[in-house]
């Protein structure tokens, strides 16, 4: 069997679609007095007015060194010189109504739409383009100007063969940008690309790449497969090697926004007991429970997944009552489901054996909770 996915053999016209620093223009549209002014968007989180992280920025505040993640404390360092700079709590209902808006004209466009998140979606467009991507161009240019006229919003859209150069091409040109890759294209067009654009690849993963002297998508591209295999293990070092070459098989899939919401991360160490994993676990919930706040949807079914050091998966599941949207329940089941997972090996001689590499928590059988049917409804009433 061979390591590489082959290239589909059916050109497919896929457009990505990213809101640009959405919860920031959100805040512009809903306050066209703040246009011009550094905007910082904050997750503020504790009992003195400057804890808590920045959400997004607008452009402005980005000049200044102002992005996602950073504290609040620094950002205001960075804009000390801007006394017009704001700072504003987020408004997760008002982004998704605003979302949901651009998102209800965006889907008329496509044969198939896939959500992505409330910034972010993917339509298939190959059947309505005859898979022209000059067509598709014209099409996203429309796209965009529904989306503006309707919304206010402004975007940046890729269009390629696939979602994965999609997404780096809705990414190339920010913000208002429009990127073409047809296929032809697509090797040209990644070459000098860094690999940190590849979806996924984080900062560990990239010092890695830089070390072993691949820097760019043509570096990367070039590599022997096998030995991205060795230093990755199977299933990154596949991921890694075909992305170079942006080759993506992943159809668009209608169904994304209600399916599930699940995260996965790399322990520190390999565990063999569940305690060993308890802070990791708190930190997964945390993770879930806020992504499933931000899409208002409550969750009935909750996942644990292990993966053990020889790739091996354990996904053990519970199903409540009820639906939930809370923390503390979320942590307890999965508490309870990792326990059971872990229980059969109390045994020390076979727990040593058992040996958890990455960590996951997934909730399904979601349900919207904006305590309307829809978000749409939602709109009406605002
Ligand atoms: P851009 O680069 O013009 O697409 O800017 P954004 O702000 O749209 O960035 P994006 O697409 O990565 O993220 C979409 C939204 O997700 C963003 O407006 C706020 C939220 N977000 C992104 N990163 C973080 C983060 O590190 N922490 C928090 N709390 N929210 C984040
Ligand atoms: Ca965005
Ligand atoms: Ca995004």
């Amino acid at each position: 069997m061979s390591l590489i996915s082959r290239r589909s053999d059916r050109t497919r016209v896929i457009v990505c679609i990213d809101f640009d620093y959405f919860y920031a223009q959100c805040e512009e549209i809903r306050n066209p007095s703040l246009r011009g002014r550094p905007i910082v968007v904050c997750v503020f989180s504790g009992r003195t007015g400057d804890s808590g992280v920045v959400s997004t920025s607008n452009y402005i505040a980005r000049n200044y060194g102002v992005k996602s993640g950073i504290p609040i404390k620094v950002a205001r360092s960075k804009l000390a010189d801007r006394g017009d700079a704001i700072f504003l709590p987020m408004d997760i209902k008002f982004y998704a109504a605003k979302s949901e808006e651009a998102m209800s004209v965006i889907r008329g466009f496509g044969d198939k739409y896939e959500y992505v998140g409330l910034d972010e979606c993917f339509i298939d467009v190959t059947d309505s383009t005859n898979a022209d991507f000059e067509q598709a161009k014209q099409l996203s240019m429309t796209i965009k100007s529904s989306v503006f006229q309707k919304t206010g919003l402004t975007c940046s859209l890729g269009v390629a063969p696939n979602k994965l150069v999609a997404k780096i091409a809705s990414d190339f040109q920010k913000p208002d940008g429009l990127t073409v890759v047809p296929r032809q294209e697509v090797e040209n067009f990644l070459s000098r690309l860094r690999v940190d654009k590849i979806p996924g690849v984080g900062p560990k993963t990239t010092k890695k790449l830089f070390a072993m002297g691949m820097e760019t998508f043509g570096q990367l591209s070039c590599c022997d497969p096998f030995r991205l295999v060795e230093e990755f293990g199977r299933t990154s070092g596949i991921c890694l090697y075909n992305a170079s070459k942006g080759i993506d098989n992943e159809l668009v899939t209608e169904s994304g926004q209600t399916q599930q919401i699940g995260k996965i991360i790399t322990l520190k160490k390999d565990a063999s007991r569940s305690t060993e994993m308890y802070d990791d676990l708190q930190r997964l919930c945390r993770l879930v429970v806020d992504l499933a706040t931000e899409r208002q949807v409550a969750f009935k079914t909750i996942g644990v997944l292990l993966i053990l050091h020889d790739l091996e998966n354990i996904t053990r599941s519970k199903t409540l009552k009820v639906h939930c949207t809370n923390y503390n329940e979320l942590y307890s089941v999965a508490k309870s489901i990792l326990d059971e997972a872990m229980d059969w090996s109390t045994d020390d001689a076979v727990s040593a054996k058992l040996r958890v590499r990455r960590l996951g928590v997934k909730l399904t059988d979601l349900k919207n909770n904006s305590g309307q049917n829809t978000i749409s409804d939602f709109i009406g009433s605002t």
